[in-house]
């Protein structure tokens, strides 16, 4: 069965591929599983049919018969679980990969998510500034131990994973704050995450979407 997943009918980024279906997407095209997407608008999003998908409403989810999930780490670990090509066959290799899932989204992206808050929401506020430089030192905290940690290995543990997928999927998010220049093999990181290409198909179908054309 062909598992669908839901994205944004019209993404706030405008197609930059931050949305997190990109990553969902990404995961598929690196396995080769083909999928459908249900696109939904901003008041679907919160009407029961979506909420009864998503309990907080939001993008994405995956359904496959039964299976209903939703929270982007869980889908692309499935996805991974369920396919070859994202997780190592060795018991160790794979449990230090999910743990760099981990890292990404419990470690390295809530302080990136802060800076996008401190932006959208709060720019009015007469502390703004003051709060940004906060959550930049916690992104550059993280940042530079990352950089250590990568050294100049080409991904964080090993051949590509999805816990590289999911860390790229992350810093990709930091690229119009130029805070990624600062960590050039951070930014080399990305850039080969980016250059895959299953990540440049998963990118091209998001933004047809966005860009008002039929997906291929
Ligand atoms: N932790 C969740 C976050 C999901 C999330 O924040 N989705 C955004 C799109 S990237 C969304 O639906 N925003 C609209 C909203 O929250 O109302 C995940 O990784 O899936």
């Amino acid at each position: 069965m062909t598992p669908t997943i839901t994205a944004f009918e019209h993404s706030p980024d405008g197609g930059q591929g931050l949305a997190r279906d990109t990553r969902v997407r990404w995961a598929f095209e690196e396995v080769g599983q083909p999928y459908k997407v249900h696109l939904v608008s901003f008041n679907a999003m919160k009407e029961p049919e979506h909420m009864a998908r998503h309990p907080f409403g939001q993008i994405p989810t995956y359904e496959e018969g039964n299976l209903v999930l939703f929270e982007s780490g869980a889908i692309v670990f499935h996805i991974a679980e369920r396919h070859a090509g994202l997780l190592p066959a060795e018991a160790e290799a794979r449990a230090r990969a999910i743990a760099w899932m981990f890292a990404a989204l419990n470690t390295v992206e809530p302080p990136i998510l802060d800076r996008a808050t401190t932006w959208i929401s709060e720019w009015k506020e007469p502390w703004c500034e003051q709060r940004l430089r906060l959550v930049d030192d916690r992104i550059r905290d993280r940042l530079g131990d990352l950089s250590t940690r990568l050294g100049s290995a080409d991904w964080l543990d090993g051949p590509f994973s999805a816990g590289d997928l999911m860390m790229v999927s992350v810093l990709i998010r930091l690229r119009s704050s130029g805070i990624l220049d600062e960590y050039p093999n951070l930014s080399a990181y990305v850039a080969r995450g980016e250059a895959r290409p299953a990540y440049r198909r998963a990118f091209a179908a998001q933004l047809a979407i966005n860009a008002g054309k039929q997906p291929a």
